[in-house]
């Protein structure tokens, strides 16, 4: 059975929403971050990189998120776009600007704003600037169709729910007066009975909460240094 290293953070998240979505049978296997799960030597030969999710399937090992998606799409057939190369190139196009793009800014913009020592201003206005920027032209994108490829829902707005969860933290309470037609994608995929079965995954397993210094140790360990 398919082993998903998972914690509740986004973007473990929209590989939980596509294997929902899928009907693959899973195991979850919680990575708790802030107590630096991830540093685990055994973790480390499934995800070099020491960050969630990554996941095993029979002799595949697979991490960065929308890696993942793309081989769980290979996999099952399911939610890719047409099999031809123009709309391939499409969904190559929009899935790494989500996985170069939207995840990097948007998470940099979380760590300076909320989690970093100052001085940081030019720094959170970087990376606010940055991930508005992002998060502006998906926006734009939505306001001209249904879903992130067309009409159709694919592993591309799986790959932006799992962060769109986040827009407030990231960008501010009133950030969904700017972002309306995100919003629309988020709350329609949060109707869906796959994205409330992946969120109720947070409450399977018991995470460390507090951003206290072994938290701060395992994450950002250059501010101890
Ligand atoms: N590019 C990676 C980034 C993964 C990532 O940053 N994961 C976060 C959770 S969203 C994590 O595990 N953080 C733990 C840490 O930074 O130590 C992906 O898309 O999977």
């Amino acid at each position: 059975m398919i082993k998903l290293y998972y914690h509740p953070s986004p973007n473990p998240a929209k590989v939980a929403l596509f294997l929902e979505e899928a009907g693959l049978a899973y195991e979850l296997i919680p990575v708790d971050t802030r107590k630096g799960d991830q540093h685990d030597p055994a973790f480390l030969k499934i995800n070099p990189n020491a960050k969630t999710p990554a996941l095993v399937d029979g002799e595949a090992v697979v991490f960065d998120s929308n890696a993942i998606l793309l081989y769980l799409a290979e996999k099952s057939g399911k939610y890719l776009p047409a099999d031809n190369l123009n709309a391939r190139g499409e969904m190559y196009s929009w899935l790494m600007f989500v996985a170069t793009g939207i995840g990097p800014y948007s998470g940099q913009a979380v760590h300076f704003k909320h989690f970093a020592p100052a001085p940081k201003d030019y720094a959170v206005a970087r990376y606010n600037f940055e991930a508005w920027r992002h998060w502006t032209i998906i926006n734009d994108r939505l306001a001209k169709m249904p879903y992130m490829l067309g009409n159709e829902y694919t592993l591309v707005d799986m790959a932006v729910w799992g962060w769109a969860r986040a827009v407030p933290f990231i960008l501010g309470n009133e950030a969904w007066e700017n972002l309306p037609n995100v919003k629309r994608l988020l709350d329609e995929i949060n109707e869906r009975p796959a994205a409330q079965r992946a969120e109720a995954l947070k409450n399977k397993h018991c995470y460390k909460s507090e951003m206290d210094a072994e938290a701060r140790k395992a994450m950002f360990p250059q501010i101890t240094q």
